[in-house]
């Protein structure tokens, strides 16, 4: 798996991330917004993990995270995933396998853990709606384009124009798919509850999902 790079965004994953790290197989970027617990020293004890503190960054975000950790990347593939054990990491070596004969590799979630609410569910299924439609306008058809996993060929991201990532925003596939006319590959997966701790998603994050849509 030496052509990968798993890249995570974490804000306070300490319970989880070492769960994580220790089922993963190939060189890691944790890109941390500046978390208050001991999500650093967690990682840190993983060689193949390096931590990218952006706690002085301009822009803090799960998006702004993810672009910053992929510019970091030397790998000619990285595949994004959250850090709170959602997406199951037995699906990385399909991810991989696709990359070879996909620019762009989405993990779609087949089932969804049954705790999420149903206005959460509900939210959801809408801006799933809204993204695909916007994508289709523009001649792009994606299953989950609002999944957090998914891989992508560095050079296919670098050649996109950075300044059109929402930084403050979660949908960061969203914004790459408006920018880039691909052949998308699909793994499917269950998409399961988050192991511990809390939750970031708040309604802002909703706003910036509007601004990804109409940017
Ligand atoms: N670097 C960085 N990471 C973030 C930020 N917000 C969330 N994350 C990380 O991004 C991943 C997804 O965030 P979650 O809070 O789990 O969002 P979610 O999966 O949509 O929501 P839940 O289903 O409730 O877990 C996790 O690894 C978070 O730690 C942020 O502002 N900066
Ligand atoms: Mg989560």
């Amino acid at each position: 798996m030496g052509s990968v790079t798993l890249i995570i965004p974490t804000l306070n994953e300490g319970k989880n991330i070492g769960k994580l790290l220790a089922l993963v197989d190939m060189p890691v970027i944790v890109c941390d917004d500046g978390s208050t617990d001991n999500t650093r020293e967690v990682t840190e004890k993983y060689k193949s993990c390096t931590f990218l503190d952006r706690k002085d960054a301009k822009v803090h975000g799960l998006t702004a995270s993810v672009v910053d950790g992929i510019n970091r990347a030397t790998t000619p593939y990285v595949i994004v995933m959250d850090g709170d054990l959602q997406h199951p990491p037995e699906a990385l070596p399909a991810f991989v396998e696709k990359l070879k004969t996909a620019d762009i590799v989405v993990g779609v979630r087949e089932k969804v853990a049954s705790s999420w609410p149903w206005y959460r569910r509900l939210i959801s299924w809408g801006g799933t709606t809204l993204a695909k439609i916007i994508l289709r306008l523009r001649g792009t058809s994606v299953v989950d384009p609002m999944s957090g996993f998914f891989g992508v060929s560095r050079e296919l991201f670098l050649s996109t124009n950075q300044n059109k990532y929402v930084g403050p925003g979660y949908k960061v596939l969203l914004d790459l798919l408006k920018q880039v006319k691909s052949n998308v590959a699909t793994v499917p997966y269950t998409f399961g509850a988050r192991a511990e701790g809390m939750s970031k998603l708040r309604f802002k994050h909703w706003l910036w999902f509007l601004k990804s849509l109409v940017r």
